[in-house]
């Protein structure tokens, strides 16, 4: 089966040099971390060819951004991480030109000669053990072996997606085995925390995964918590950091969060396998919180620095810091609204309301929030006005495990309600129209009911 798709992708990577020799290339992609570092790893497959390009960075591929996408016979259109399910919007530029999809997105079955399409579903393959970073580290390594170097950006843009585990497995497994090998990564076991050089208290204030229900946003209970833990906060004047702890102190700080989360949370979620960058500066070493800060820096409007750090242009970095600040104020004083009004739970399923105060950029990270912080035996949907299509983003999420798809039933509801729908199993998201908000949390509660009712 691995085969495949390693076939396909061989095979388009030979058909992708001929034609950046003869059109001019333009590359979309999507805005979060396995978007930003698969176009940073295209990107730099273009720059070792010679080639020139341009690069756009989209929230998301929908029918109106997709009014963005300017084409013409002359150039070769790129999307990564986007595309697969939103073929219908491409047919045009499909009829015109040579379009290439990298992505791990459930697909539209479409076939034509200028489309180039990798994605591990149209062969049968899981692709929960994914990222479209892995994709396109693959393929840049068929364009030319030399791209091996880029080993590292494959596994941010994964661990950016949460396919931590699914690294584990097939395909990725290799992947990661190799990176271990040529010395590109060093896995150790460590606090799932990160924010190495902060001090301890606001990092535990501020981590939303792990997120610490008593202490979340609040810096003087974060102080507490670890005071009661015994855990010196000082020393010698200086507030302490996560690289001043002990592995004693450690496995003290795993054990009060799992304590804190009523055991509502695995060891491993708290403790577990950390993917270091061994050739990269210390500072972007710990993968995680490379790929925050990408995340970060693209929902504060400014995706291009985290292009420039994955490029290696490392003078952008203070900055970023900065956007990870504002990131985490804005998430905070989004929960704090959102706990005290925006919460509709219904039989099957609970609805966030984020109305207009929650932006719809963040909407996804809350409602991924507010699963972890409750672990619900149903799924969250997280609602959000959307200004740039004046429509309400949708972010479903739920705990794997249990037998319902939610892309499969955004997209029906979608199908009754008007609007669009896409996704994984486990994570899907959908834009309805403007007020069809109390409509929607009718619909899907109903849905699920009868999906129930039915086993
Ligand atoms: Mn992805």
């Amino acid at each position: 089966m691995i085969n495949l798709i390693l076939e396909e992708i061989k095979k388009i990577a030979e058909i992708f040099k001929k034609i950046i020799r003869k059109k001019h290339v333009r590359i979309y992609t999507q805005y979060d971390a396995d978007g930003i570092t698969s176009a940073s790893i295209i990107a730099k497959v273009l720059i070792r060819e010679g080639c020139n390009f341009e690069l756009r960075v989209l929230k998301q591929l929908n029918s109106k951004t997709v009014k963005e996408v300017n084409f013409s016979e002359n150039d070769f259109l790129i999307f990564l991480d986007m595309g697969s399910g939103q073929i219908n919007l491409l047919k045009d530029a499909i009829e015109k030109t040579n379009v290439l999809i990298i992505d791990h997105h459930e697909p539209i079955k479409y076939e034509h000669p200028n489309l180039l399409h990798i994605n591990p579903l149209l062969f049968g393959e899981d692709s929960e053990k994914y990222s479209t970073s892995l994709l396109s580290f693959i393929f840049s390594k068929f364009v030319d072996p030399k791209n091996i170097d880029q080993i590292d950006l494959a596994i941010v843009g994964a661990v950016g997606d949460r396919r931590d585990e699914g690294i584990k497995v097939g395909e990725v497994s290799r992947v990661l085995e190799e990176a271990k090998i040529l010395g590109f990564v060093n896995v150790i076991k460590d606090l799932k925390l990160f924010g190495s050089s902060r001090p301890l208290f606001k990092v535990i204030a501020y981590s939303f995964e792990p997120l610490i229900p008593s202490v979340y946003g609040n810096e003087a209970a974060a102080l507490q918590f670890l005071k009661d833990l015994g855990i010196s906060l000082k020393s010698e004047n200086e507030w302490r950091t996560l690289k001043d702890l002990t592995e004693e102190e450690k496995a003290i700080i795993a054990d009060g969060i799992i304590r804190e989360k009523k055991d509502l949370v695995d060891f491993s979620e708290v403790f577990g396998e950390v993917f270091i960058l061994s050739k990269k500066p210390e500072f972007l070493a710990d993968s995680r919180e490379f790929s925050m800060l990408i995340n970060a820096c693209s929902r504060m409007g400014e995706p291009d620095l985290g292009i420039r750090l994955c490029l290696g242009d490392y003078s952008v970095y203070s900055k970023s810091l900065e956007k990870i600040e504002e990131y985490k104020k804005q998430i905070a004083k989004s929960m704090s609204f959102i706990e005290n009004s925006g919460v509709v739970e219904k039989e099957n399923g609970i609805f966030i309301l984020g109305v207009n105060v929650v932006p719809d950029y963040l909407i996804g990270t809350i409602t991924s929030m507010i699963l972890s912080l409750r672990k619900p035996d149903k799924p969250v949907f997280g609602l959000a006005y959307d200004s740039t299509t004046n429509m309400i983003k949708v972010s479903a999420r739920k705990q794997s495990g249990w037998n319902i798809n939610l892309r499969d039933i955004l997209v029906n509801v979608v199908s009754e309600l008007g609007g669009e729908a896409g996704g994984h199993k486990d994570a899907a998201g959908a834009y309805i129209p403007l007020g069809k908000e109390y409509e929607f949390i009718e619909k899907v509660n109903k849905m699920i009911g009868d999906m129930n009712a039915e086993e």
